[in-house]
């Protein structure tokens, strides 16, 4: 029989570098070997249109004002949320690189209102679970270099590493905070655990909305 229990929609957020994609392709790993059905997505997506607008963006060859990248990010995960969305109805866990919270959190850095750019984002389905991997800019940096990339310098991190701590104080709920510079292998065991307890708790949850 059909089954008609959803999967998780797991976001990770954080700042650059501090280890995002390693954990969340560990959980993917993870999750594929025990057969739970799996997706793993980022965002920017950088596969679309707009998103190659927005790698443009990132890579310093093409100039937008703060509004405008602001928008196009956004609309950027508006591409994927129906399809997030099938997934997530079918029964199949999502995890996510990435999401509104990073949405917000770099424009505010820059300066622009909360308010307003939370309003773009209003109505994307909310996560069930995110996990922020916090660490300190200062301590990242000299640890390994920051990339090339726009936002990938430590002013600016420093304020993005400030506004995830305001998410991660406010979202309490759903949002659980992990020391980045523990080892990997320990980090993976703790987020395990929690995903272990929360596929169950989800399944017959209705999705909600930002
Ligand atoms: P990543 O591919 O995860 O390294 O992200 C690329 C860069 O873009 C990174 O510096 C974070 C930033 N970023 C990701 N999502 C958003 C967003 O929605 N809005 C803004 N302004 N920046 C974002
Ligand atoms: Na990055
Ligand atoms: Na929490």
């Amino acid at each position: 029989m059909e089954s008609n229990k959803r999967g998780a929609f797991i976001v990770f957020e954080g700042c650059d570098r501090v280890g995002k994609s390693t954990q969340s392709n560990k959980l993917f790993k993870l999750l594929k070997d025990k057969d739970v059905a799996v997706k793993h997505i980022n965002f920017p997506d950088r596969s679309t249109i707009i998103g190659d607008l927005i790698n443009r963006f990132l890579k310093n060859t093409q100039d937008l004002s703060n509004e405008v990248i602001h928008l196009l990010f956004s609309a950027n995960r508006w591409e994927r949320v129906n399809s997030i969305q099938e997934d997530l109805l079918a029964g199949t866990t999502v995890i996510c690189d990435r999401y509104a919270y990073s949405g917000v959190v770099y424009s505010v850095a820059k300066g622009l209102d909360m308010d307003w750019c939370w309003a773009p984002d209003r109505g994307l389905l909310k996560p069930d679970a995110v996990f922020y991997l916090k660490a300190n800019p200062d301590q990242l940096a000299s640890r390994c270099n920051f990339g090339t990339e726009r936002y990938e310098k430590l002013e600016l991190q420093r304020k993005v590493s400030e506004l995830f701590d305001d998410f991660n104080e406010r979202e309490s709920s759903y949002w659980h905070q992990f020391d980045a510079f523990e080892t990997e292998q320990e980090l993976h065991s703790q987020i395990s655990t929690i995903v272990e307890k929360l596929l169950p708790q989800v399944a017959d949850k209705p999705l909600e909305k930002l």
